[in-house]
């Protein structure tokens, strides 16, 4: 198996024109670094010393502006954002950093009068991978959005040491490795050795009684552990704003126990270091056992008080008190990872700063606002009492607090004990437990959904309750994508017949793309972007072959599921219809056939045995389908390790087909969606989160919806949904589950999927098999439409025309003006 690094992502070139004196200052400029900052000289150094020489005179252009842009927000008084958000997927920044520049062309041709390349120097730099999926990723479209429509913004996270796992398939079997992206060290990160915080750990509190006579609580803390701050700038496109992406690292106060060193004890002497700096190991760390969970709250609450405690600090050197702090500063929740914040912010104003409840109330709910990811009931964060207790006790009597004044005004309101149950921020039903949801949704004026199906299902099911006792307070912000990087980047080729087609106002307006539907038609503007998909399919095959040594015909459909593997998103719907068409290939072998790669990439959590076990049917699949010379090649399964930011930027252009097979009211929103229609694959789908918002743009004949609407969902699961009688009506699904469950793809081990078919059977939770006959229909459509070669590039540039809503400029400016208050788009 080969993990050879992946191929830089060809850069867009011309669209920058440099002229010979910028080229030659950057010259200058990168010889310099490297001589002078990586200690390297020009005739023997690495492209890594490249990247870091060339990252780093990338940089000085940058500082400037990023600090006029934060002189400018001072001076103006401007209020700003706080994006809280303990994931930030953010990827290589030096392909954006330049691009966002203008600068991509001059560094290209100060590089080649050294006679380096560009695109090695910029396929060195590792991927920044901190964060999980879709809510980390999105985090990062949104603080180059903030930066690129101008709004003033600061993202405050944890600087992880090691980002999501790396992932290894051996044997078909995913295995684990920690990803160590700060080894060769990160030239983009500033270390603000004088930003430090304390955050408090455990101890207990008590009530002391202050001179005036008046009752005060004071926490007395067990533990004390630092947060020191690291800043990396954000530049916006054409570099017109540059906002701060702010990660704590964890620091122990007392590094060294030295008298226990100097007796011997060389290890016990560090323990209070490394309990203190396992908070910013890891991203998530396995949350099985009870030390698991306890460190996750650690982690929530260290950068949700370190960050609260900047903000205050920041409002208070530009104003007299904390009583305005709303007019100045919205706080963004992403997700409930930072929800203990609402509780930190009224202990920093009533204990800290002696405001009144009521006021710090006012304030607290005037700042913050949460958005919610997912409605899946096991995915809802909730924290035992005791523990709690034990790691914030003053936290939790404040969460009482809250609670209590939230309870009574349901109370007044009408609501009876069963709604009070519901609304409680306190869930009594298994052990007491603190609803982190109800928490952020108590302690914030809006709360906002990410897809128009997603906000609705929150008002009717999960939060159903809590908005009718807190008044209407939910709104949708449907997800959006940043198209410099999921674009201009990712697709250099397609991004330059765009402008040659449409003009260079595309690169700033997306709206701009509506101009290519009266081509979408036209023979000739067809050929030039099939040409375009075909050249970044023939990188991907060779990306493929480098990788899992496995051939596959560039010519042939690529049909792509790229996303974490999870039951919900049912890479098992698409295995099981791969195996289905398998076997008719295999019954008519000689019918015509449309070739077809289906590709699979993704991970799953360490500790979700079902996802590793899919993950492992992929691979079997893969071993036995590729193999099998009855198919003549005409179809080929690549799962392909180790999916990260750097990998969707080449598989996404090179992608015919885009799988978005979610179990409908399951997928909040989704946004590689967004990303696979822009760069012009035609969906296969179901009504699910923004899925429905782009099959209503793109229109439904360049979109293959299937399957059971999220209300027929919730219908069929009420009715009892059977699974037996489901796989007894269809043959073809029959067919393809007693392949699996026999063993035909695990010969070794007959066995090894029967547990999971059987699973399927007794319990199909996410209706595979009633999904199955129609998604199986609609792939059928698919190899018919690309039969059609001008109906099928018809379809394509629709989805590239229509989609421009998607861009997440438009999503922020919604944010800015309907939930934080805050101007966007200054001249
Ligand atoms: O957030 C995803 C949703 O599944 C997806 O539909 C949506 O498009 C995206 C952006 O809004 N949710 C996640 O990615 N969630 C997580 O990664 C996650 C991480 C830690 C958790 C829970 C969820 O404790």
């Amino acid at each position: 198996m080969n993990d050879s690094p992946l191929p830089a992502p060809t850069l867009p070139a011309g669209i920058d024109a440099p002229d010979e004196a910028a080229v030659k200052a950057f010259r200058n400029s990168i010889l310099s670094k490297l001589v002078y900052q990586v200690g390297g000289r020009p005739e023997r150094a690495s492209p890594r010393d490249w990247f870091i020489a060339t990252a780093l005179a990338a940089r000085d252009h940058i500082v400037d502006d990023w600090r006029s842009s934060n002189d400018r927000t001072r001076a103006e008084d401007r209020k700003g954002v706080c994006y809280l958000s303990m994931e930030f997927l953010i990827g290589r920044l030096l392909s954006d950093a330049l691009g966002n520049l203008g600068l991509t062309e001059t560094a290209r041709r100060a590089l080649e009068g050294l006679g380096v390349d560009l695109d090695t120097v910029a396929g060195q730099e590792a991927d920044a991978a901190l964060g999980n999926g879709g809510l980390g990723r999105l985090a990062a479209c949104f603080m180059e959005s903030m930066a690129s429509v101008e709004i003033p913004a600061y993202g405050y996270g944890i600087r992880y040491e090691n980002g999501l796992f790396r992932q290894l398939i051996a044997g078909g079997i995913q295995h684990e490795v920690p990803e160590d992206w700060l080894a060769l060290g990160n030239p983009w990160e500033f270390e603000r050795s004088g930003l430090v915080y304390e955050v408090r750990f455990g101890g207990h509190v008590r009530s002391e009684v202050s001179v005036d006579g008046s009752t005060r609580m004071i926490w007395h803390a067990g533990e004390i552990v630092n947060a020191l701050a690291y800043d990396t700038p954000v530049v916006g496109w054409r570099g017109k704003r540059v906002n701060t992406l702010r990660l704590w690292s964890a620091r122990a106060t007392d590094p060294l126990q030295l008298s226990d060193f100097n007796r011997g004890d060389h290890v016990g002497s560090q323990a209070a270091r490394m309990r203190a700096e396992a908070i910013s190991r890891v991203l998530y760390p396995g949350d099985e056992s009870e030390a698991g969970q306890e460190l996750r709250l650690r982690q929530e609450y260290f950068f949700a008080s370190a960050s609260l405690q900047d903000i205050l600090r920041r409002h208070l050197s530009n104003h007299a008190d904390l009583s305005n702090l709303a007019e100045h500063v919205a706080v963004q929740l992403n997700d409930t990872h930072p929800a203990i914040g609402v509780a930190e912010l009224m202990r920093l104003l009533v204990d800290v700063h002696a405001m009144s409840w009521d006021a710090a109330w006012t304030v607290t709910q005037g700042v913050f606002s949460y958005t919610n990811h997912t409605l899946l009931p096991e995915a809802l964060e909730t924290w035992a009492v005791p523990m709690m207790e034990r790691v914030l006790p003053r936290h939790m009597q404040i969460i009482y607090l809250i609670n209590a004044r939230h309870l009574d005004r349901a109370r007044t309101s009408g609501a009876d004990d069963s709604l009070l149950s519901a609304v409680s921020l306190i869930d009594e039903r298994h052990g007491r437990r603190v609803r982190m949801g109800h928490l952020a949704f108590v302690g914030s004026h809006r709360i906002n959904g990410v897809s128009a199906l997603h906000s609705q299902l929150m008002r009717d099911t999960v939060f159903a309750d809590l908005n009718q006792v807190c008044g209407d307070r939910i709104t949708n912000k449907t997800n959006g994508i940043t198209f410099r990087r999921w674009l201009h980047r990712a697709n250099p080729g397609l991004t330059h017949l765009l402008v040659e087609a449409i003009g260079p106002a595309v690169l700033d307006d997306p709206d701009r793309l509506a101009d290519l539907a009266p081509l979408a038609g036209d023979a000739g503007f067809q050929q030039k972007f099939a040409a375009q998909r075909r050249a970044a399919k023939e990188r991907l095959t060779g990306l493929i072959a480098t990788r899992i040594g496995l051939r596959v015909d560039p010519d042939a459909l690529f049909d792509v599921q790229i996303k974490r593997i999870h039951e919900y998103k049912r890479q098992l719907l698409n295995i099981v219809q791969t195996v289905a068409l398998y076997n008719a290939m295999r019954a008519r072998p000689t019918a015509s056939w449309v070739p077809r790669v289906k590709i699979f990439a993704g991970k799953a959590a360490p500790s979700y045995h079902v996802a590793k076990h899919i993950i492992r049917l992929a691979n079997d699949v893969a071993a036995v389908v590729n193999d099998d010379p009855t198919l003549r090649g005409l179809l080929k399964v690549a799962f392909i390790p180790n999916y990260n930011v750097s990998l969707a930027e080449v598989i996404i252009p090179a992608a015919d087909l885009s799988e978005q097979i979610s179990t409908a009211g399951l997928e909040a929103s989704g946004t590689g969606n967004m990303k696979l229609a822009l760069n012009g694959a035609l969906t296969i789908g179901t009504l699910d989160g923004a899925n429905v918002e782009i099959d209503e743009r793109v229109g439904r004949d360049n979109i293959f919806i299937f399957g059971l609407t999220a209300e027929e969902v919730m219908e069929r699961k009420r009715a009892g949904y059977d699974a037996r009688a489901a796989a007894a009506a269809s043959p073809e699904l029959r067919g393809a589950l007693d392949a699996i469950a026999s063993g035909v793809f695990s010969p070794g081990e007959p066995d090894r999927y029967r547990g999971l078919v059987e699973g399927l059977m007794h319990d199909d939770r996410y209706l595979v098999t009633a999904d199955f006959d129609s998604y199986n229909t609609r792939q059928r459509d698919v190899a018919a439409r690309w039969s059609l070669p001008d109906v099928w590039w018809r379809s394509a540039v629709l989805n590239t025309a229509n989609v421009g809503w998607f861009s997440s400029d438009r999503t922020i400016r919604e944010y800015a003006s309907d939930i934080w208050g805050v101007a966007a788009d200054r001249a």
